[in-house]
């Protein structure tokens, strides 16, 4: 298991946070004050979204009541504030994940547009015919279809490094694919189905070697560790921010400015130039001529929001709840008659999969919800992996810095009856 010490990101100095207390966390998140089915509302589906504290919500509704404007355009205040505001946030994302510069961080709709975007415009230049792209067999649909689609395009294979089968990546096996055909390594930092922690510095540390950059999928990793990607020395990392306890349809892909700079740009448009005429388009400079047209602008100030809100935490005692949690609904859950937990790496953040003999796991999350439970169930986007662990779907129970060990009771309570009824 991870130690509560490698865990998230010391806010940068600014206020204390206080000590954590699930509690007062909870208290911070409107939505969770509900019941479904007449059961209070047990919220354990936080890798597919996380849910939002009054802070972000409060962000967005003052900024379409007060400041909403098209930013990098009006001469006016309110398209002053909204730019401001905006590229305040490019600051705040650059500080969370420890980036040199700011125009390193460009704002996408998500982890999906982040890896489509570094493979439409880092790795098709470079990618030719019979040239590789490594990834894992552990890989969400997002960090792999575009790769394959690229491959397609150019005569390229596409190689997966195979996992044991507690669901930890075979460093050697990695390795041995590293070749001098292979032009990017896509990696996920955190994996959404099994939460598997990837060990990204040796990985780099061995891409690099071989001078082969190396895209880390951070979409699972960003609300739960620490993110230092100058000491994880990655050259592209992705996030979304409605994982994050922010706004749908916002992302970042952070890119270092080197590589970014050399790029072409992804899309064309307002915003991502610098002079236009009909025989010739100069582009904007980093990071604007990766943002072409008007953003999600209220999407990037309420992920602001959602840093700030994050950093006002006790990082150490958020990281220390997450992990007793974890440990503790794995314990209980492995106890229980026929059910087998899939994934069972030593570093593992919040997920839980589980698969219960007998029993589609479509059924087990229809029973939970009637016990207000909310998990999924399904392939999770990662349809190579079940077909490692030959399975056609998992339950999923994933789990956020205000989930309870109550909630982790009632999930118990939930599964018994699950078994009850499919005796
Ligand atoms: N996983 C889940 O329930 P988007 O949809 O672009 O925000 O993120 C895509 C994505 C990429 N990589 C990983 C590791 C992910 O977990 C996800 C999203 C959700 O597991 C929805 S399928």
């Amino acid at each position: 298991m991870t130690r509560p010490g490698d865990l998230l990101a010391a806010a940068p100095a600014r206020k204390a946070p206080a000590a954590f207390d699930v509690e007062r966390v909870r208290a911070d998140f409107p939505i969770l004050r509900q019941t479904v089915f007449g059961k209070p509302l047990v919220y354990l589906d936080n890798a597919a979204t996380a849910q939002k504290p009054r802070a972000v919500i409060d962000t967005l509704t003052r900024f379409y009541e007060v400041d909403n404007a098209n930013i990098h355009r009006g001469l006016h205040q309110l398209s002053e504030r909204s730019t401001a505001a905006y590229e305040e946030t490019r600051a705040k994302v650059r500080r969370f994940l420890n980036a040199a510069e700011d125009r390193e961080i460009v704002f996408v709709r998500g982890t999906t547009e982040a890896i489509n975007l570094a493979a439409s415009s880092y790795a098709r230049p470079h990618v030719g015919r019979d040239d590789e792209v490594l990834i894992t067999t552990m890989e969400h649909h997002s960090n792999i279809v575009p790769w394959q689609m690229l491959c397609e395009e150019k005569g390229a294979r596409l190689r997966v490094a195979p996992i044991n089968d507690d669901g930890e990546l075979l460093l050697d096996e990695f390795e041995a694919l590293l070749g001098p055909r292979t032009r990017i390594v896509s990696v996920a930092h955190v994996s959404n189905a099994l939460g598997t922690v990837n060990p990204i510095r040796r990985i780099v540390e061995m891409a690099h070697r071989r001078n082969i950059p190396v895209l880390v999928d951070g979409a699972q990793a960003a609300p739960h560790l620490k993110i230092d990607v100058r000491d994880l020395d990655c050259d592209f990392y992705t996030l979304s921010g409605h994982k994050l306890f922010g706004p749908t349809g916002i992302g970042v892909l952070y890119g270092k400015a080197a590589l970014l700079e050399a790029m072409p740009p992804y899309q064309g448009g307002g915003d991502m130039i610098a002079s236009v005429t009909f025989e010739k388009t100069i582009y904007n400079r980093l990071p604007h001529k990766f943002e072409a047209g008007t953003p999600h602008i209220a999407g990037v100030i309420g992920l602001g929001a959602a840093i700030d809100y994050l950093e006002s935490i006790d990082p150490e005692g958020r990281a220390a709840h997450e992990q007793a949690l974890l440990e503790h609904a794995t314990r209980r859950l492995a106890e229980l008659p026929r059910l087998r937990i899939v994934g069972r790496a030593k570093e593992k953040t919040g997920v839980l999969s589980f698969v219960i003999e007998g029993i589609h796991p479509h059924d087990i999350g229809t029973i939970l919800d009637r016990e207000g439970i909310a998990i999924r169930a399904g392939h999770h986007c990662a349809q190579p992996l079940m077909d490692r662990f030959g399975v056609p779907a998992t339950a999923r129970a994933s789990f956020a810095l205000y989930n309870t060990r109550e909630e982790v009771g009632a999930l118990e309570s939930g599964i018994r009856k699950v078994l009850g009824v499919f005796r």
